[in-house]
């Protein structure tokens, strides 16, 4: 696209957003001020457990990791923070990757651990981690936690994810309120163990790895924890973590209503915890999502700087940096979007009843082509006008092929 054909875009795009009672300028300044973070092992080819394709040049260690993020960095502008998964990718030297981050703009979003698998530590977490019937392996779980929160802290991190994959595949196989309160004793030991300006996320899913029963299976689950837990521990949703057609705009505005909200993993889904690409599959719900975020925050619900933003996708047939760049961009235009809707009139439409004009009034925003503004927003910033268009231009997987090799498989998983 040419730089004329943006301006006269953007142009055309800003009468129509004067109409609307919106300001170009003010927009823009949202819309660059939203960061995203990106996770350390979404940078290799992702996969499903039946099989894993190779796309080359991908990064061998977490130097490699964080100089694929800071060049998503500097074509995108919509991104500057790392989250890592320990072990996965666990810092070999600190002060070196604290170093080479920063060189590149990156500061650490919220650490994750990791006690759904093992990795050769001495007691195995088939059964459970935090959940585990067995006070020893209840307490190895802790300590990872605890190691995990040593090394966040050495990089400047401030909050630690806690995903849990404990339960169970078989009636009977576990009871219920017993894992459900060592999960909670366990977690009281980690929130204890975090310095008091971090925040614990605590992350839901329905079912994988378990299939019958799950010990935070929902945002009910995780909100009654951590609010056992204290002031710092919030409800994590990802949004792929939700059985078909859960409303989950309804849950942001529940938890955005209690100060519970931690933060979000974007991802979308068509059936379960599918990890595709952000706004592929539902943009408008990814739309109505924004709604509740910027209206609980302008209610004064809970505070919009409270709330962590993080891509938690993975696909086996998409480059994985050109996957994050469609993904950037999806966010912000949804963000956008939801900028654009008229909340005095939407108000005005849920008190007086009026269905139809309540539908009119997010409709107008959803329909409203934001590209140019987000695009503008991007050159603003010193980014790239069309990302996805450069990196193919540019040859850069080819080059990162080049320099990295054909058969480079990402470090990590
Ligand atoms: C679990 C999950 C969680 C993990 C990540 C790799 O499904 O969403 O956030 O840490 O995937
Ligand atoms: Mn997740
Ligand atoms: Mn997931």
């Amino acid at each position: 696209m040419s730089t004329d054909f943006h301006q006269r875009s953007l142009s055309l795009l800003s009468e129509q957003l004067a109409e609307m009672g919106k300001s170009t300028a003010e927009l823009i300044s949202q819309i660059s001020a939203f960061q995203i973070a990106v996770p350390s092992w979404a940078l290799g080819a992702g996969g499903t457990r039946f099989g894993r394709f190779s796309i080359g040049g991908e990064p061998r260690n977490l130097e490699e990791k964080l100089e694929d993020i800071g060049l998503l960095a500097k074509l995108t502008k919509r991104t500057d923070a790392v989250s890592l998964h320990i072990p996965w990718d666990i810092p070999k030297d600190t002060q070196a990757i604290k170093e080479k981050a920063s060189s590149l703009g990156i500061s650490f979003d919220a650490m994750n651990s990791n006690t759904f698998q093992d990795y050769g530590q001495a007691l195995t977490y088939k059964m459970g981690s935090l959940s585990n019937a067995d006070a020893a392996t209840r307490k190895q779980a802790v300590e990872h936690n605890l190691q995990v929160i040593e090394i966040g802290k050495s990089l400047g991190s401030k909050g630690l994810t806690v995903w849990l994959a404990d339960g169970s595949n078989f009636p009977g196989q576990a009871h219920f309120r017993k894992a459900l309160e060592w999960t909670t004793d366990s977690l009281k030991e980690i929130y204890g163990g975090m310095p008091g300006d971090w925040k614990l996320l605590l992350e839901y899913k329905p079912y994988e790895p378990n299939f019958y029963h799950t010990v935070i299976p929902d945002w009910g689950t995780s909100s009654l924890i951590c609010r056992q837990l204290g002031d710092r521990a919030k409800v994590l949703v990802d949004l792929g973590h939700h059985l078909p057609n859960t409303n989950i705009e309804q849950i942001v505005a529940t938890l955005m209503h209690q100060n519970l909200l931690a933060g979000f993993h974007f991802n979308d889904s068509k059936y379960g915890d599918d990890d595709l690409s952000t706004g592929s599959i539902k943009p408008y719900q990814l739309f109505l999502i924004f709604c509740e975020l910027i209206g609980g925050a302008a209610d004064g619900a809970q505070n919009w700087n409270s709330i962590s933003w993080m891509i938690d996708a993975s696909h086996n047939t998409k480059d994985p940096l050109e996957d994050l760049i469609q993904a950037l961009e999806a966010i912000s235009q949804a963000y956008a979007k939801a900028l654009l809707v008229d909340r005095e009139k939407l108000t005005h439409c849920q008190l007086s009843g009026d269905t139809v004009g309540a539908q009119a009034v997010l409709q107008e925003a959803f329909l409203t082509d934001v590209r140019a503004l987000v695009r503008e927003a991007r050159i603003q910033s010193g980014g790239e006008p069309n990302p996805l268009a450069f990196y193919r231009r540019e040859k850069i997987r080819e080059k990162l092929i080049a320099q990295r090799g054909k058969n480079a498989q990402a470090s990590g998983l």
